[in-house]
């Protein structure tokens, strides 16, 4: 194929960028067979927790008022506070707009009455097709939790196929609640106690391999606190060693850490009480230098652990880093780590996931995420054209398979 003209390069990797189908690496999204696990709509996008965190900082509303309202009610409130009272240009709010826009609804009537309407006439399974079609998501992958009741019920049952999700297997509960959920183990008829005793050790990795097994997960997943430490004397550090790395390396998929959340600072805010610190690299060093037969996932909270991050990835090839997540999605924040992987690792990363929580959120998150990608992109083919370096347009239509799923199934399959 012909050399790239320095000229098209800018309208080549736009085009290539704004039509790859992508592999969204962690969602919260479920599929259809989950019932109403699965949100939808503009009930929901308006009342997602970003918004709500939002909405306390100008209505004149207390907590327990806001939480006794009904979800109508509450939508209400933000579209009134945030895009009415106010002009809607936070991230969030941004995104709200920018779904409603690629759905084709007008933006300009603010008729929040008519888009309630749009999907008021739509089913579950029709929305998620137009949804995978304007997002040119190809697949995602959930976030599954076999300790949340509701969702266990519908594994046990076993839920309808949808080709385009993958399960990741998710453990908070395991790692940050033993003293509580190890009874809820043993009920489910394996032999555990409280103590960590090596029959425990292997009644948990029964238990994890056999929840891989249900699900065909990708992955196993958990979110840990800015204070996570590794090596450590803590039974969640305990846990991992004799369980989760384990089980990761006898079936050959990573353990993916997101690590970096100062959990609730402000529980009156529920879901949205979630605030972020600094973590320490360190254990995502030791992880990598002592495990190399393991692959691990990771994406950090805090911005200023992202440079850190980058020379780790640089240093352990079972490490892939993701995303730019939660209070780093946002475009000037994007940006600039974008930047500074693809300085410092090339296209050997996942720049960017959703953590989408309502289906429609597809739409928007990569929308703007990929407008960023292409923009940073674009400046590193024009960098290398400048010292003489010809592309082809197969070579950058290779590249940004790669950027948005590729990388992914690569180190799925990777041999350590
Ligand atoms: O733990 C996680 O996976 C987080 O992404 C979420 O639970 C968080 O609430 C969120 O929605 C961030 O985007
Ligand atoms: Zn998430």
């Amino acid at each position: 194929m012909a050399a790239v003209k320095e000229q098209d390069l800018r309208s080549v990797v736009n085009r290539i960028v704004d039509q790859v189908r992508i592999t969204d690496v962690h969602t919260h999204l479920y599929t259809a067979g989950f019932g109403d696990m699965l949100l939808w709509g503009v009930d929901e996008l308006l009342t997602y927790h970003y918004l709500i965190a939002e909405t306390f900082r100008y209505a004149d509303v207390n907590y327990d008022e806001f939480w006794k309202m009904s979800k109508k009610e509450q939508a209400d409130l933000i579209w009134k506070t945030l895009f009415i009272d106010n002009s809607p240009y936070s991230e969030s709010c941004r995104g709200v707009l920018t779904v409603l826009h690629e759905l084709g609804l007008d933006v300009s009537s603010r008729d929040l009455d008519a888009y309630r309407q749009y999907f008021a006439d739509k089913t579950v399974d029709e929305y998620v097709d137009i949804v995978f079609e304007i997002s040119r998501v190809k697949n995602a992958v959930m976030t599954n939790d076999p300790f949340d009741e509701k969702e266990r019920a519908v594994w046990e049952k076993g839920v309808k196929k949808d080709e385009r999700f993958f399960a990741a297997l998710r453990i908070d509960p395991l790692l940050i609640n033993w003293e509580n959920v190890w009874s809820k183990i043993k009920s489910w008829g394996y032999n555990v106690e409280e103590s960590l005793t090596e029959d425990t050790y292997a009644e948990v990795r029964r238990f994890l391999s056999d929840w891989i097994e249900k699900m065909d997960a990708v992955y196993m997943a958990v979110s840990l606190s800015n204070k996570f430490r590794y090596p450590d004397d803590s039974v969640q550090a305990k846990l991992i060693e004799h369980c989760i790395l384990p089980v990761c390396r006898d079936k050959n998929i990573p353990f993916a850490l997101m690590i970096g959340v100062n959990r609730q600072i402000n529980p009156d805010l529920r879901l949205a009480g979630d605030a972020v610190g600094k973590s320490d690299i360190e254990a995502v060093n030791y992880l990598c230098a002592n495990y190399p037969k393991n692959k691990f996932m990771v994406t950090m909270l805090s911005r200023e652990n992202q440079h850190e991050l980058a020379v780790t990835a640089r240093k352990f090839r079972n490490l892939l880093i993701f995303g730019c997540w939660w209070f780093l999605n946002n475009p000037s924040i994007i940006d600039e780590i974008t930047r500074m992987r693809f300085e410092l690792l090339g296209s050997s990363i996942i720049p960017q996931h959703s953590d989408a929580r309502v289906l429609d959120q597809l739409i928007y998150k990569w929308s703007h995420s990929r407008k960023i990608i292409a923009n940073v992109l674009y400046d590193k083919y024009k960098d290398i054209m400048d010292a003489g370096w010809v592309l082809t347009e197969e070579e950058i239509q290779r590249d940004v398979e790669k950027l948005f799923g590729g990388a992914f199934w690569d180190f799925l399959n990777k041999k350590l």
